[in-house]
């Protein structure tokens, strides 16, 4: 039921719940449909889903803060289970500093070095699929492939890259609302916390990685040795679960379209456009959250100070007022309005190293692969957190 009460657009949607996160896309689109800015009665907190208002939502980044915090705890007014991050929960000018040291590291040059390591591994992993003919892909191919070149990428030691999967379980379940799921990932909190504490340390990275350069800038007196520390925290927060998801997301996309497989496959060069539309059409960010400054009119609904609004870009990427046919997918789309990273000053910071992992595995796949179908029902992970698949069983044979 939605009705007007005290001005404010109200909607009973629980964005959190099952249901919503099952099939998002046609809440996105009832949301859509009750205007620009609706309050969430379940949480207290706002909603903004087209692309011109998650657009001016974002870039205007006095009156929406990040130091609220990047999910619906708000740190106005409580704590938060960890530290907050130094780049990502930060306003100017704190977050100029942090934000600098990171951009630095994804040179062209820098980026061109992780290709080729990246190549490798994906065209290992895709041969082993092919030889196996059918796969539970998640598992066996995409997870994998972000599990093995990010962490060789930021410059640590092999090691049971598992438990960094529990880590971004936290991290980003710890953006939504608790639940008994939560709770019962969070009887780890210790362990990992100390786990991942242990490997943003200098010493437990190598020379040459993403980490290394990191702790240069602090060498150079642009941040501290514990600032450092917190960025390499970001990374692994960051970098890991997000990739995983958005990939296994293209390849389900790819394998329920065999028009769209069928064009890639006949041009690999398109690797790079398919993931940029799959990153608009169906990704692992579909919200961010932002924290109002100050009371102030904002699309003709008066917002009160410290309030919550969750900006749904996955729904500005399905926006029809501002994409044609957008629930269509069509890797040969002109994408001139990617909201899948966000979008000002806290756009991805690491969206190249991004882009490059999917046009790096796409193309590996489009190079080897000739059939790839389906072969079961693909699963979603229900619970709070990034958009991404549990399972996707698919079948693959090779070109030649
Ligand atoms: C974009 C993002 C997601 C999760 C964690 C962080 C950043 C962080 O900086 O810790």
């Amino acid at each position: 039921m939605n009705v007007m009460s005290n001005t404010r657009v109200v909607s009973d949607i629980d964005p959190f719940s099952e249901e919503f996160r099952a099939d998002p896309f046609r809440y996105y689109a009832q949301l859509r449909a009750l205007g620009p800015i609706v309050w969430l009665e379940k949480y207290g907190i706002w909603v903004v889903q087209h692309y011109a208002q998650v657009r001016s939502v974002l870039m205007d980044f006095t009156r929406f803060s990040n130091a609220g915090g990047g999910g619906l705890t708000n740190y106005f007014k409580e704590p938060n289970w960890r530290q907050p991050s130094i780049i990502l929960e930060v306003d100017p000018p704190d977050h100029e500093r942090t934000r600098k040291v990171m951009m630095r590291l994804f040179t062209p040059g820098a980026l061109q070095k992780m290709r080729t390591g990246f190549t490798r591994v994906a065209e290992e992993l895709v041969d082993a699929a092919i030889a196996r003919g059918s796969v539970e892909a998640v598992s066996e191919l995409v997870q994998p492939f972000p599990m093995t070149v990010f962490p060789d990428a930021v410059g640590m030691s092999p090691f049971d890259r598992e438990i960094m999967l529990v880590y971004g379980g936290m991290v980003f379940g710890g953006f939504g609302p608790r639940t008994p799921w939560y709770d019962e990932l969070m009887s780890r909190a210790e362990e990992v916390g100390a786990w991942i504490n242990a490997h943003c340390e200098r010493s437990a990275l190598t020379m040459d990685g993403l980490g290394a350069t990191i702790y240069e800038a602090a060498d150079r007196g642009e941040i501290t040795d514990a600032e450092a520390k917190l960025l390499v925290r970001s990374f692994l927060s960051a970098g890991v679960d997000t990739t995983i998801d958005s990939i296994g997301l293209c390849l389900r996309a790819l394998a329920e379209h065999p028009d769209q497989w069928a064009i890639l496959r006949e041009d690999p060069s398109l690797a790079r456009a398919a993931f940029e539309e799959a990153t608009r059409y169906d990704s692992s960010s579909q919200s961010l959250f932002r924290t109002t400054t100050g009371s102030f009119e904002f699309e003709g609904q008066v917002l009160g100070k410290h309030e919550k609004v969750l900006v749904l870009i996955g729904s500005a990427g399905r926006d029809p007022l501002a994409w044609e046919e957008p629930d269509r997918f069509d890797i040969q789309r002109r994408i001139t309005k990617q909201t899948g990273y966000g979008v000002g000053i806290h756009v991805c910071v690491a969206q190249m190293m991004a882009r490059l992992e999917g046009e790096v595995f796409f193309r590996a796949l489009a190079e080897k692969v000739d059939r790839l179908e389906m072969a079961g029902l693909s699963t979603l992970r229900l619970h709070p957190g990034l958009r991404g698949l549990t399972s996707l069983p698919i079948l693959l044979t090779g070109k030649y």
